[in-house]
């Protein structure tokens, strides 16, 4: 670098770069320095979204390709022949809910009643959740709320036992996994039941016997884990793939690109989930490059597979799921699936959307509500009718709440249930050292000398 203060580390008589404004410039030097063009001043884009609170939302010049238009390339093409994918929309469901075109994966009846009732739980789980935190059971929720049908098709997509790194709004992927509600509480509720005995956030949960990795607070560290998991199974010659979410903010993290550069360089088995839910906390999706292209055209660039799906609808995600878990077991590489969404609520309990977006927003979303839409699908299947929704509902708000109620036995936020404060001082390592374990007994003898 120049010195262009004039008075810095340059050695005394040493050349120096002519400096703008000091007189002693030639003509090429002026041109050089920009001195004698008439240059409009340079600007910054700044991404502004387009509806803030107070305005009425209208998202009909919004590009939706209608439903069974996208092509299906082979599972094994050339990512280099499917760039197009990444511009499209796959969707298979349509406005009158029927499953059209080469993306139908023509499930069962049993699958689609699993996948709506797994969707449905999620919700009521989500509720029942969000309305602890507003009673002061817990101190922190996040809710998944029409973003529904992104884990829970996935989930139905993949072996039970492939490896998910997910986000802290794939909370449907334990929820169709099986996973007992009472188990998620307690993490929630931080009690003497919590597994990760009251050391993490609520909501970030880990079940390894799920193959479910342990959430972390920091955006998008799952990323290149999930791409050296799949790296390992290869590398073990095993049949196990891996899948990761993040969202379309954490896109802007490094951990993203380094992720998809492991992944394309070694072929590894795994799907690149991004959730382009809109927004990021108060920052629309143009904050992390939406206005220039679409998140599932970062594939091109690293020469991995990218497909651009409706994510509201279960069938096209199941269905590109299963496309992308087929292209991994196949050794056909990664794949990026950029999952077009929208967050219907606020981004946790500590936030208040109708601070910074359109009231109006949710309601004008084209692509409508993931549950909606399979139960529309169902319907017009004949295999379901509004008497059963509705039955299931109820059973499911039931089921949620016994579950918080036994949670709740195991205690709640302030009422003193949680797990032995030395507990605190454990598996920071392996085997506790030394310094931690006069830490310990300090903090026992000082509770001890207060009476406590
Ligand atoms: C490395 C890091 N930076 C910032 C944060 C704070 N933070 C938590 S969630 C969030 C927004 C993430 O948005 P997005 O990736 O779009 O996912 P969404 O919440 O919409 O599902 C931010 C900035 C964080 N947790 N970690």
């Amino acid at each position: 670098m120049g010195d262009r203060s004039g008075s810095g580390a340059g050695k005394a008589g040493e050349e120096r770069v002519p400096q703008a404004g000091r007189g002693h410039l030639d003509a090429s030097e002026r041109e050089l320095a920009g001195q004698g063009r008439n240059l409009p001043p340079l600007q910054l884009h700044v991404p502004e979204p387009r509806y803030r609170p107070g305005d009425a939302a209208d998202f009909s010049d919004l590009e939706i390709p209608a439903a069974g238009t996208a092509p299906r390339p082979d599972e094994a093409a050339d990512p280099g022949t499917m760039r197009d994918m990444a511009y499209g929309l796959v969707r298979v469901l349509d406005d009158e809910g029927q499953a059209v075109g080469p993306w139908d994966p023509k499930l069962p009846a049993k699958t689609l009643i699993r996948m709506l009732r797994a969707m449905a739980l999620t919700r009521a789980f989500d509720a029942r959740m969000f309305r602890a935190q507003r009673q002061g059971k817990t101190s922190f929720y996040m809710k998944s709320t029409g973003e529904e049908a992104v884990s829970i098709a996935a989930a139905a997509a993949l072996a039970s036992d492939d490896m998910c790194f997910p986000s802290y709004r794939q909370q449907g992927v334990l929820i169709a996994r099986g996973w007992p509600l009472i188990d998620m509480m307690n993490q929630i509720y931080s009690n003497k039941g919590d597994r990760l005995k009251g050391r993490q956030l609520p909501i970030m949960y880990s079940a390894r016997e799920a193959s479910f990795f342990s959430i972390s607070g920091n955006l998008a560290t799952q990323y290149p884990q999930a791409v050296g998991w799949a790296m390992a199974s290869a590398a073990r010659g095993d049949t196990r793939i891996a899948a990761t979410w993040c969202g379309e903010g954490s896109t802007a993290e490094g951990d993203f690109h380094s992720a998809c550069t492991f992944a394309s360089v070694y072929r590894a088995p795994v799907i690149l989930n991004v959730v382009n839910n809109q927004w990021a906390i108060s920052s629309f999706s143009g904050f992390a490059g939406a206005e220039a292209t679409t998140f599932a055209a970062r594939a091109i660039g690293y020469g991995i597979a990218g497909l651009r799906i409706d994510g509201n609808d279960a069938l096209a995600v199941y269905a590109a799921t299963r496309w992308a878990a087929d292209r991994a077991r196949a050794n056909g590489g990664p794949t990026l699936i950029e999952h077009f969404t929208y967050r219907a609520e606020g981004h946790s309990t500590s936030d208040d959307p109708s601070a910074y977006r359109s009231a109006d927003e949710g309601s004008h979303w084209p692509l409508g509500d993931p549950i909606a839409r399979l139960k529309q699908h169902c319907i017009a299947l004949g295999i379901w009718d509004e008497e059963r929704q509705a039955a299931m509902d109820k059973e499911l708000a039931e089921q949620v709440r016994d579950a918080a109620r036994e949670a709740e036995k195991n205690g709640i936020l302030g009422h003193g249930l949680h797990h032995p404060m030395e507990s605190m001082f454990e598996d920071v390592f392996e085997e506790m050292p030394w310094h931690l374990r006069e830490q310990q007994q300090q903090m026992l003898d000082e509770a001890k000398a207060a009476g406590l």
